[in-house]
């Protein structure tokens, strides 16, 4: 459990990085869990983060419950997270192999290693074929992403959620986003001349030889600390492979900026390895069901615990779960008929594309993207240009499509096991590959190169099997109103990307982040005055 006694520096940002935050025993974190608290919230990602934050400024106690754990420990070799070359136990949520999205190289089973269970933190979610991939522990999905922080193309954004007032976001809630997420952008003079980057070069020549813009994409990494990764003056991260398994260095993550700041605020509590598994109304809000774990996955104890406003931020798959499961089990039957619908995996495409022999990568990749392909305007494509950070020069440029897709998956109640089932199909998913191979044959095309069918299974050119970026479940305005009040309830409301329906055109944190903002923002104002 962390709240103020375990939080060494105030509210601001730059010494809440510095904070030190202390690791506390489960037994000690049981004993001091509250069995009641005004405000509840569920997750430690984006919407839960804001959200936190801006109750405890208005003077509200908040109890924030996260399945996964707090990653402030080092093992014994000295660092809190495994890298992606040599993963451990640390590295996923209780697999006993990791299951990194790329399967094979040449066709070999080389990627993925066995490892012990574990509450690591990066968990690949499967619904059959399909898989979602999503962070666990406190920070959330901040803990294993790419760090791009895109704000969307304000025409796309005012079509997918046309009844918030763009203006208003554009001008308050994005660059209240960006400030608070500590966004930064590389030196493009340094970005020229780097080794870090030459991939990122390398594929923006191939793009403009096929007459495709790219552009710079910001980053919550922070950027000077990478520029002297490369220089050799600090340990290396993100020039160590780090990103899907975690960052030891140089990230910008939610429990070194919101969790932090809410944490300063001495109003806030987290307890950590605490699952909420369902939501009972009582007479004045409600009461969750709550399961402690240990890191190994043993049950230390169930608990009741009341809240009189209960948010939930447990991100698309784990907020509709609950509420699904809410209205299915009779708990919660006002629920409306919208709750699991408009899901959508943002039109995620991966591919890679085989580069001349003099075409090099080099062996050092920086492991966080600085920039895109963006054909979003012509083609429905913006296209990260990802790295293949292995530590050896491999002749390929790996690419993450974010594709229009205007199909949407929903899910239902499997009773039996207790669980969300989501509904997505291949046949669903072919329309981003279409969009995708548009621009990448093209790309081919004017460069002389050829797609890589070696990484994927399968021979595959192209894995639109998995997404990074689930959203919707819980659409605003339709399973909550246009705030994210959840219909057919009083103080209950979801503040994260299952409010967004299906698609942001770009990567979406910074969407999830700003929305939750705005949405708070009415909430304190109207609800908790
Ligand atoms: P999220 O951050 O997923 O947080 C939900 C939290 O709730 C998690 O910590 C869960 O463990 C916890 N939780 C779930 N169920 C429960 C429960 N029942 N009880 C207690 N706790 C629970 O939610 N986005 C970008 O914008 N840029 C990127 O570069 C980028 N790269 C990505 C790379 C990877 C590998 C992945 C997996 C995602 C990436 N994303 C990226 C997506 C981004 O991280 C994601 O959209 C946000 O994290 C979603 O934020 P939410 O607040 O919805």
């Amino acid at each position: 459990m962390l709240n103020r006694r375990h939080f060494l520096g105030a509210a601001a940002l730059s010494s809440a990085a510095a904070l030190g935050l202390t690791t506390v025993s489960a037994r000690r974190a049981d004993a001091g869990v509250p069995d009641r608290a005004e405000a509840v919230v569920i997750g430690t990602g984006y919407g839960a983060a804001v959200t936190a934050l801006r109750l405890a400024q208005a003077g509200k106690r908040v109890l924030m419950l996260e399945m996964g754990k707090l990653w402030d420990t080092a093992g014994s070799d000295g660092q809190v997270f495994s890298g992606m070359l040599k993963p451990d136990k640390r590295a996923m949520w209780f697999k006993e192999r990791t299951e990194a999205p790329l399967n094979t190289l040449l066709w070999l089973p080389v990627i993925n290693q066995k490892i012990e269970p574990y509450a690591g933190v990066l968990d690949r979610v499967h619904h059959g074929d399909f898989s979602v991939f999503v962070g666990r522990g406190v920070g959330g999905g901040s803990l294993v992403n790419g760090a791009m922080a895109v704000v969307p193309k304000r025409d796309y954004f005012a079509e997918i959620l046309p009844q918030v007032d763009a203006e208003q976001m554009y001008r308050t809630y994005f660059p209240r986003a960006q400030r608070e997420l500590g966004v930064n952008t590389v030196d493009p003079g340094w970005f020229e001349q780097c080794d870090s980057y030459r991939y990122a070069r390398l594929s923006r020549g191939h793009a403009h030889k096929a007459g495709f813009d790219t552009v710079f994409v910001p980053s919550t990494y922070d950027m000077d600390y990478l520029r002297r990764e490369e220089a050799g003056t600090v340990a290396r991260s993100a020039l160590n492979s780090e990103v899907i398994y975690g960052n030891n260095h140089g990230k910008r993550t939610l429990d070194k900026t919101y969790l932090a700041a809410a944490l300063g605020t001495g109003l806030v509590t987290i307890a950590s390895l605490h699952e909420v598994r369902s939501i009972n109304p009582t007479r004045d809000g409600y009461r969750l069901s709550v399961r402690q774990i240990d890191e190994y996955g043993t049950e230390l104890a169930v608990k009741q615990i009341d809240a009189r406003y209960l948010f939930l931020g447990a991100g698309s798959l784990g907020s509709t779960e609950l509420l699904l499961r809410a209205r299915e089990t009779g708990a919660l039957p006002e629920l409306n008929e919208h709750i699991g619908q408009g899901w959508g995996g943002n039109g995620n495409v991966m591919t890679a594309r085989a580069n001349h022999s003099w075409g090099l990568t080099g062996k050092l990749q920086a492991a966080m993207p600085a920039m895109g392909i963006d054909a979003w305007d012509t083609d429905s494509v913006f296209a990260e240009i990802a790295p293949m950070p292995a530590g050896t020069e491999l002749w390929l440029s790996l690419y993450l499509a974010i594709t229009k897709n205007p199909e949407r998956g929903h899910f239902t109640f499997d009773a039996a096991a207790d669980k969300a089932r989501l509904h997505w199909t291949a046949e669903q998913a072919q329309a981003s590959v279409d969009q995708a191979k548009q621009v990448f044959d093209r790309i081919n095309r004017a460069n002389g190169t050829i797609y890589r069918h070696d990484l994927f299974g399968g021979n595959r050119a192209f894995e639109n099997r998995f997404t990074y970026h689930p959203l919707g479940g819980l659409v605003l305005g339709k399973a909550t109103d246009d705030y994210g009040r959840v219909r057919g309830y009083r103080n209950l409301y979801v503040t994260d990307g299952s409010l967004i329906p299906g698609s942001t055109g770009v990567n979406p944190f910074v969407t999830i982040t700003a929305l939750a903002e705005r949405n708070i923002a009415r909430v304190l104002a109207d609800d908790l005055a």
